[in-house]
């Protein structure tokens, strides 16, 4: 291709290219980025609705602002795909999202353009507000103009307010876009998202106020005396006729309601935005999935979407097989909830990325989606439990991370029966670091009275939800992102009541403890080292908190040595509550433990991901060979 027709994205040089273009070269960057989005991720999968909504946006931010030196803020991150172009990443896009590509988030180690690295949801206001701050105390950088980009959803989340609070107390200067889709991954939800319709729908109140207010600027003598008059006359105007009020209240000045595929309206409204004094708060409607017309009919599908047909905007049909861990708890909790109508469902904006979607088509009156609010979502359901329900709080582990002191204080301390079930424990591939589900063995077998409880399969995830619903006490499942392993399927979940460390191996020799995903690993290595001549013998420890001694200590007393294996870090996680135990019983065997790592796992496929960090066969071989070495055995 040469130079006339080559695309704007691959000749201009960018952003700051972007000032020197006419409203029609603006559009055609625009129908440029927004095809290249579609491209690259019908081909490796990403959020592509959210991405696509602002295009234009981020066409008038960047058109407006002088990143890296001002400062763009996108809250969860999701939808930065189109920042990402236009800052140089034009040439590395199609890697998005794989092992060594480019982050499908923003990344500050990947571009000095992305100002903040995120994933999680509602931190962009805090972040923009400290960011402000910053600025407004060094002599330097006094001019630098923070932007916040927050979507509605992510404006269910308490931390924005948290946020909104200190800014308009401080008055920030700090203008926050809400990004209005009416979406969250769903329709979003809640008395906010009501109260932003309201004020969608009717947008010609603002244009209303602010006539009203130059006019009545302009009256000889009046208009002087009416704003002499006082706050109060402002307020009883404002509180008739002002869209924005709840905003105005925190101190934010209100601008909207502003067409978000409008690049010069967009523009306009930024540069306003930046002449104003303190907090302003940028309402720009858009609309999901805005130019592929898939993607704008079925928003929540194309939230995130694996690979799919451009033409036809399917996905490739999945390879069949087992259901996945999030379809098989779905389920149960369906059958469970028609055995006991003590039970009910909390998630936090994720029905469908939890299965709790099934217990909303079963039982309506029994569901909740409390928004992207996982603090409330436990609090919520320590009341729930504390009134006689059996609230299960559906969550993503990384997500869980949110409510850890709910977790102790509010459910924990008291001893109340709220289920935690922790769908997306381990490496999740793709979403990367953010979204790793981690730390939660760690963080959560530091919590006295909490049980928790760690299928192998997709079976005995059936079963241990049974066993957690019949407990009087909190208890804790964590199971895997993925299909299961092809097991047999109960239709009526039975509790199972010990015991809890399964013997599935008698070989001798070293043992290796599985948890969790750890126990089909476990077992392969058994196979391979057993055809090395080596003897292992293998255990299921499905109830890793609190740990069964009496159990185990037989089992660690007549080995060589141990090998943990589990999906967790190795800080803090099963391995060390197994240490923990040997110290405590007096046991002395040489240890391994295989895990994750002591430091954040990169995004890509699981298989790299895995193989990166060694939780592969050959990683627990490795592991069990020096365990023998070290217990003597392996020389003679
Ligand atoms: C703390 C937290 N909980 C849940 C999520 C999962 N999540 C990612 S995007 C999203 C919806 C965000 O909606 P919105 O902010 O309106 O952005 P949109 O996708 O509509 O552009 C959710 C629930 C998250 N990233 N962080």
């Amino acid at each position: 291709m040469n130079g006339a027709t080559a695309r704007l994205l691959d000749r201009l040089h960018l952003p700051e290219d972007l000032r020197t273009l006419d409203p029609v070269e603006l559009r055609q960057l625009a129908a440029e980025v927004r095809a290249e989005i579609i491209d690259s991720i019908s081909c490796v999968g990403g959020h592509l609705g959210p991405s696509l909504g602002v295009v234009e946006l981020t066409i008038a931010l960047h058109a407006e602002l002088r990143s890296p030196y001002d400062k763009i803020v996108w809250d969860v991150g999701h939808q930065s795909y189109a920042h990402k172009l236009l800052t140089g990443r034009a040439d590395r896009f199609a890697t998005i999202r794989t092992y060594g590509g480019l982050s499908g988030f923003p990344k500050p180690s990947e571009s000095e353009h992305d100002a903040f690295g995120t994933g999680h949801s509602s931190t962009s206001v805090s972040v923009g507000v400290g960011l402000a701050e910053a600025a407004r105390l060094s002599a330097d950088e006094s001019d630098r103009r923070v932007f916040a980009v927050i979507g509605d959803g992510a404006l269910t989340g308490g931390m924005a307010y948290e946020a909104m609070n200190q800014a308009g107390h401080l008055r920030t200067p700090l203008v926050v876009v809400l990004n209005d889709n009416e979406m969250s991954i769903k329709k979003n939800v809640g008395a906010i998202s009501s109260y932003l319709s309201r004020l969608r729908t009717e947008p010609t109140l603002y244009r209303w106020r602010r006539d009203l207010e130059r006019r009545v600027q302009k009256f000889p003598g009046i208009g002087e005396r009416v704003y002499a008059m006082g706050e109060h006359v402002k307020e009883g105007v404002k509180a008739a006729l002002v869209p924005g009020v709840l905003f105005e209240e925190l101190g934010f000045q209100y601008i909207g309601v502003v067409d978000g595929h409008d690049i010069e309206a967009l523009r306009l409204d930024i540069r306003r935005a930046m002449t104003l004094d303190g907090p302003v708060l940028l309402h720009v409607r858009t609309i999901k999935g805005k130019g592929y017309s898939p993607a704008e009919k079925a928003p929540d599908r194309f939230h995130g979407i694996s690979p799919f047909s451009i033409p036809t905007g399917e996905c490739a049909p999945g390879s069949g097989g087992p259901p996945s861990y999030t379809e098989v708890f779905g389920k149960a909790l369906v059958a469970l909830a028609r055995r006991d109508d003590r039970v009910v469902g909390i998630t936090a904006a994720m029905a469908a990325g939890t299965g709790l979607d099934h217990l909303e088509q079963a039982f309506p009156e029994r569901f909740f989606d409390v928004g992207i609010a996982e603090g409330h979502a436990v609090g919520f359901a320590a009341g729930l439990a504390a009134g006689g329900l059996r609230p299960v709080v559906a969550l993503y582990s990384t997500f869980l991370q949110r409510a850890y002191d709910q977790v102790i204080h509010d459910v924990c301390l008291p001893g109340l029966p709220v289920v935690f079930a922790i769908d997306r424990a381990g490496l999740v591939g793709e979403d990367g670091p953010t979204h790793h589900g981690a730390f939660d063995l760690s963080f959560l077998r530091a919590v006295p009275g909490l049980t928790i409880l760690v299928p192998k399969d997709e079976a005995e995830l059936q079963s241990l939800l049974a066993t957690a619903l019949s407990m009087d006490s909190p208890v804790a499942l964590r199971y895997p992102r993925g299909r299961g392993l092809g097991v047999p399927l109960r239709d009526h979940p039975i509790p199972i009541e010990g015991p809890w460390v399964e013997m599935l191996r008698t070989g001798g020799g070293i043992l290796l403890l599985g948890t969790g995903t750890g126990v089909a690993l476990a077992l392969a290595a058994a196979e391979a080292l057993d055809a090395e001549g080596i003897p292992a013998s293998v255990a299921n420890v499905r109830k890793v908190h609190p740990l069964d001694d009496d159990e185990l200590r037989p089992l660690l007393e007549t080995h060589l040595g141990v090998v943990t294996v589990e999906e967790n870090t190795i800080v803090g996680g099963f391995g060390s509550a197994v240490a923990e135990l040997m110290q405590r019983t007096g046991i002395i065997r040489p240890m391994e433990f295989v895990g994750l790592p002591d430091e954040f796992v990169t995004h890509g496929d699981m298989r790299s991901l895995y193989g990166a960090i060694g939780f592969t066969v050959a990683g627990v071989q490795e592991a069990a060979m020096r365990v023998l070495a070290r217990s003597g055995a392996g020389a003679a």
